[in-house]
């Protein structure tokens, strides 16, 4: 790893990168390979590989004790978890969702052609503002769906006394909250069910994977149903049902990195803590902040950066990162509005989502988990540190350089 003492040292002005190797955010966290292992070899002897098998069938018992719940129900990821619960609850017509969400909160209405209405967000939590969504409802909304931001639960009271007194269903992609309470209550328990995603960049992960977590039973049967194609039965449908089934090998996946749970929070709490100090008195980098009060997976590092402040903005940053092999992330800029179909459709949103305007072209995300080691966080933080000491060089330098380069390809 190299030290940055003079601008020329930025690998984006031509010195050696800090990193030979890149520098991922959403590493896999991995447990313990030896049990993975041992299981997966179980699973070939067994010769029993989806469809409800007793690997799935435990992973949902352990992930539902965990939380707290009365049901889990695992499916093969997050995305068909999301249609799934949404079409068991019953969503038609309009069901209000924030814009700055991944792209899957949005689709899975938009699949089952129910409209996303994009509420905006809190500037503060990053989460939908539960005072902007009674503004939004109409004859035709059907629901809220609430996405609780890196790991940071909604103001779930608010919108639960909203859901109940329009009468409308609420459910909460909880993607990134996995691990996470709410009021001393484990994320899971809330509205009318939650979504778990345990992709590989997840907190815990299961290669791909998902689950719908609810205490309300009749949706948890239809769940039921609708993930293994509407069958009761052999040779008895009783809904429209898709392919939503977890694979074997990924609860196995699941249930190894559900053992090693304490270590992957404990990791990334001493990586947060050390972004939290190292990056301190930088002026315009803000990190995003967790409760310590509640559990927490601490799963991402998110900055805002505070243009006026740095000189740099968020993308030249990003730029600079990059150059040096730290793949920071942009999640979740443009918004779901500004992508398609969406853009198309409301070519005008942008106007009622003023806070989620801003926040996105704010944010970063930055590489954590059991893949990076302290003194990679030291390097990043330096790496920042310097560049926002030289904010306005670099900015000059990096303007130039865009101005060269259109030059160069003209
Ligand atoms: N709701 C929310 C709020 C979500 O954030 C997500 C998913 C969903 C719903 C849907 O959940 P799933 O249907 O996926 O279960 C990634 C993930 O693919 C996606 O699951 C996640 N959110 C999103 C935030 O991040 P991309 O398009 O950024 O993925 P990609 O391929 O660029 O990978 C991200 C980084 O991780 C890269 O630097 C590479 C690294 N990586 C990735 C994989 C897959 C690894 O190092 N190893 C790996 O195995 O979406």
């Amino acid at each position: 790893m190299t030290i940055k003492n003079r601008l020329n040292d930025l690998a984006i002005f031509g010195g050696i990168p800090a990193f030979q190797e890149q520098l991922h955010v959403g590493r896999p966290n991995i447990g313990d390979r030896e049990r993975l292992l041992a299981r997966i070899n179980d699973l070939l002897d067994r010769r029993w590989l989806t469809n409800n098998g007793p690997y799935v069938q435990e992973f949902e018992q352990r992930i539902a004790e965990l939380v707290g719940v009365k049901h889990c129900i695992a499916i093969c990821n997050a995305t068909i978890a999301l249609e799934i619960a949404i079409r068991a609850a019953g969503l038609t017509g309009e069901v209000i969702v924030p814009s700055m969400t991944f792209i899957a909160t949005a689709h899975a209405l938009q699949w089952q052609e129910i409209t996303p209405v994009f509420c905006d967000i809190d500037p503060e939590s990053h989460n939908i503002d539960q005072c902007r969504v009674e503004e939004l409802i109409t004859l035709r909304t059907t629901g809220i769906i609430g996405v609780h931001l890196w790991g940071r639960p909604c103001d779930i009271e608010t919108l639960t006394e909203i859901a109940q007194e329009h009468n409308l269903k609420l459910l909460f992609d909880a993607a990134h909250a996995f691990g996470c309470s709410y009021k001393g209550r484990m994320i899971g328990n809330f509205g009318d069910a939650e979504v778990f995603s345990f992709h590989a960049t997840k907190f815990l992960n299961s290669f791909e994977g998902g689950a719908v977590v609810t205490n309300d039973d009749d949706i948890a049967a239809k769940i039921r149903f609708m993930k293994n194609f509407g069958f009761a039965g052999y040779d008895n449908v009783v809904y429209i049902g898709t392919n939503g089934k977890m694979s074997e090998v990924s609860a196995v996946m699941g249930l190894t990195s559900l053992e090693s749970l304490d270590e992957f929070v404990a990791i990334n709490y001493r990586n947060y803590k050390q972004y939290q100090h190292e990056l301190e008195g930088i002026p315009g980098v803000h990190l995003v902040t967790y409760n310590e009060t509640e559990k927490c997976n601490y799963q991402y590092i998110v900055l805002e950066i505070e243009e006026t402040a740095t000189q740099v903005n968020r993308d030249q940053l990003v730029d600079v990162l990059w150059a040096e092999n730290v793949l920071a992330r942009r999640y979740f800029y443009p918004g779901c509005h500004r992508m398609e179909p969406y853009r198309s459709y409301f070519p005008h949103a942008g106007l009622l989502l003023p806070e989620t305007e801003k926040v996105v072209k704010r944010v970063l995300s930055l590489p954590t988990g059991t893949a990076v080691r302290s003194d990679e966080v030291s390097t990043i933080c330096q790496i920042i540190r310097f560049v926002v000491a030289h904010g306005q060089e670099v900015r000059e330098r990096l303007q130039q350089r865009a101005v060269d380069q259109k030059r160069l390809h003209c």
